[in-house]
């Protein structure tokens, strides 16, 4: 079912995250709808058809709040203002008090014996958004204002670096650009402030620990003064969510997965356990390969490895420290990004190439409007969120992207991802309002994703941004399969421990004097990462990672990890593809294009097996699709590990 609140997300606005409900019904469910039976006499229970017209009202009232609501939400990410904030805060607050009142009135139904189709979409209702307020006075504006004041801070944080750091040679490097007359132009701050854009620069391409260490802290000077906030809305939602029956808000969002609550935190340990040893080697080798660079001191082979030295913020995907990473004696891979750059591609040439891999598949082009609203680089002249997202404005054809696009591998990456969002956002279009969704919302991440995987050397040959005597050969195999591992394994436990931080939150395991210790306590035992330093006692660095104060829920992301991989592996068997899993591409195939459109019609009318079998065949999620794709890197890095002492003491420091 659709979240009624605005506040920005990552499929923003009107598709929008797991709000899958169960088709068994929940516990607490079949205990209403038994007590609701015995208690209520036949003659008062409402009828089959009062349901069918509560729905019809509920999907009327629904679509009317959105229709204000997306635009105030995207006109606030384009411009983010006290005023932009305040607009989305008053949208928000009216969408949150919609959605208390449907969940309410649609209890009402429980005792009643409703057509298969019916029951779904009033338990949606039920279940009602990630966000619930509590319905009392006050608490929907209050809990609004709290959302969008925190997605705000976090657009505008910036933080400032002694200036001098701006004369170093490497550092002046990375902010100049070549204009086009030839000259250079140096485009780094004049005063020593820096916005998350140009620190995430810095922590790719970077490789002096010291200054890692100031930038990586830096970006966590932001986040001390969301706690509050934070810690309020905690209390408000987690109402919410025992108003709607459920023991607090963790609970709540587990519940969005066609299936229990509790079963649900089993299945994603079950998939954790299936590629948690690929991931430890990983580990293990990275670990190994950044001490012959940083040494001992920096880098000691027995700890958990320093957060800052992965090429990215949040140590989340390592691909940009992949050079320090070379497997030595495997021929190299691809650079993408050289590509890109050495093509001329910009940042709306990545966005048109991606839109032509999926119109390759058969799907219809992006509508004119996609390109004339999109956001797809970013302002100089005010702040907007700049974390990329998806939106659809109109339930039908208004799709567009917000993306601060750099000419990157990662960025054409993620643009891939961005668009797999607006095409499922389309081919979901005809279903009722209910099931304009992911079928769960692993699966809305996942489809960009599986796109990205067919980005192989190959087809960059057939897109002219390779030559075809540039495809590297089986011997390279190892390199091509290093780099991506660096991303999307090295994303695993990232995804899982973010919302196993957020369940600990709103259970209470967590209070907000262990928020920051519970959450380094969760990046040691699952990443293996440690802070660079002692963290000062106001620390709140879940904060400073854009989906705590954005409020998107993150487990998506680690099922997103598991299932890209399972439908890439399902389309390159539709395909006939016989090598191995990473170079197939499923580039220009139309059949594949539509089996992969027909789970994508099917939005969320169906609980999510249902979805899976249709394109793959099976109604499990599954790690062992990833497994086989790494399985030579796999291989190669049991070889590389022999003799090292893998593993990390568990504890947080
Ligand atoms: O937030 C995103 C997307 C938008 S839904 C860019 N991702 C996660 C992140 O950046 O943390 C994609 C991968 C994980
Ligand atoms: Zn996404």
């Amino acid at each position: 079912m659709k979240r009624f609140f605005l506040a920005s997300s990552c499929i923003a606005v009107l598709a929008l995250g797991a709000c899958t409900d169960a088709q068994t019904e929940s516990t607490e469910s079949t205990i209403d709808a038994l007590t609701a039976a015995a208690t209520t006499p036949v003659e008062t229970r409402p009828t089959v058809q009062e349901a069918r017209e509560f729905l019809e009202a509920a999907e009327r009232d629904i679509v009317e709040v959105y229709r204000v609501g997306a635009r105030a939400a995207w006109i606030n990410a384009n411009f983010v203002t006290f005023d932009t904030n305040s607009l989305v805060a008053d949208a928000s607050a009216e969408g949150s008090k919609l959605s208390t009142r449907l969940s309410n009135d649609a209890k009402r139904f429980n005792g009643v014996d409703l057509p298969e189709d019916m029951r779904r979409k009033i338990d949606m209702l039920k279940r009602g958004s990630n966000f619930p307020a509590p319905n009392r006075e006050g608490a929907a504006d209050e809990l609004a204002k709290i959302m969008a004041g925190l997605d705000g801070t976090y657009a505008k944080g910036e933080f400032s670096l002694p200036k001098e750091v701006f004369d170093r040679k490497d550092v002046k490097a990375l902010f100049t650009v070549k204009q086009e007359d030839g000259t250079k132009l140096y485009t780094g701050p004049e005063d020593g402030v820096i916005n998350l854009g140009q620190a995430t620069k810095m922590m790719a391409n970077l490789r002096d620990p010291e200054l890692m260490k100031q930038v990586w802290e830096g970006w966590r000077t932001i986040s001390p003064a969301m706690k509050d906030d934070y810690t309020r809305m905690v209390e408000l939602i987690n109402e919410g969510a025992q108003e709607l029956g459920y023991p607090d808000a963790g609970a709540l969002w587990r519940a969005g997965y066609d299936m229990d609550a509790d079963d649900f935190a089993v299945e994603v340990d079950r998939l954790w356990g299936q590629v948690n040893p690929l991931y430890e080697q990983l580990h293990c080798y990275v670990r190994g390969e950044l001490n012959e660079t940083y040494g001992n001191d920096v880098v000691p082979l027995d700890q958990p490895i320093r957060a800052d030295l992965l090429g990215n913020m949040w140590a989340q995907q390592w691909g940009n420290v992949y050079p320090l990473a070379e497997p030595a004696d495997a021929a190299p891979g691809v650079d993408t990004t050289a590509l890109l750059e050495k093509n001329g591609y910009d940042a709306l040439k990545m966005v048109k190439t991606a839109e032509n891999f999926f119109t390759s598949m058969g799907f219809q082009e992006l509508p004119d409007t996609f390109w004339e609203r999109s956001l797809i680089t970013k302002p100089e002249d005010r702040d907007v969120q700049c974390h990329a997202s998806a939106w659809n404005l109109d339930d039908q054809q208004d799709v567009r992207i917000k993306m601060c696009t750099e000419v990157t591998g990662e960025d054409f990456q993620t643009v891939h991802h961005e668009l797999g969002h607006n095409f499922y956002q389309r081919a979901y279009k005809a279903q009722p309002v209910f099931y304009k969704d992911g079928a769960n919302d692993g699966f809305h991440e996942a489809i960009g994703d599986m796109i990205g995987l067919s980005i192989t050397p190959e087809y960059l040959v057939k897109i002219g941004l390779l030559d075809k005597d540039g495809v590297p050969g089986e011997n390279a195999d190892i390199a091509l399969l290093m780099k991506t591992a660096m991303d999307k394994v090295a994303f695993l436990p990232f995804g899982l421990m973010v919302d196993k931080w957020r369940w600990q939150v709103f259970d209470g395991t967590l209070s907000p004097e262990t928020y920051n210790d519970g959450w380094w306590a969760l990046r040691t035992q699952y990443q293996g990462i440690r802070p660079p330093a002692d963290r000062p006692a106001d620390a709140f660095d879940p904060g400073a990672k854009y989906h705590i104060p954005g409020n998107t829920p993150y487990m998506r992301y680690f099922l997103a990890h598991i299932l890209q991989f399972q439908f890439h592996k399902a389309a390159c068997d539709q395909a006939g593809f016989e090598g191995p899993l990473h170079r197939c591409s499923v580039y220009g195939n139309e059949e594949v294009g539509k089996k992969f459109n027909a789970m994508m019609e099917m939005g969320s009318s169906k609980p999510w097996p249902d979805a899976l079998e249709a394109f793959t065949g099976s109604r499990d999620m599954d790690g062992s699709a990833i497994l086989e794709y790494y399985a030579p890197l796999m291989t190669y890095l049991e070889t590389q590990n022999a003799g090292r002492s893998c593993g990390w003491n568990r504890d947080a420091e």
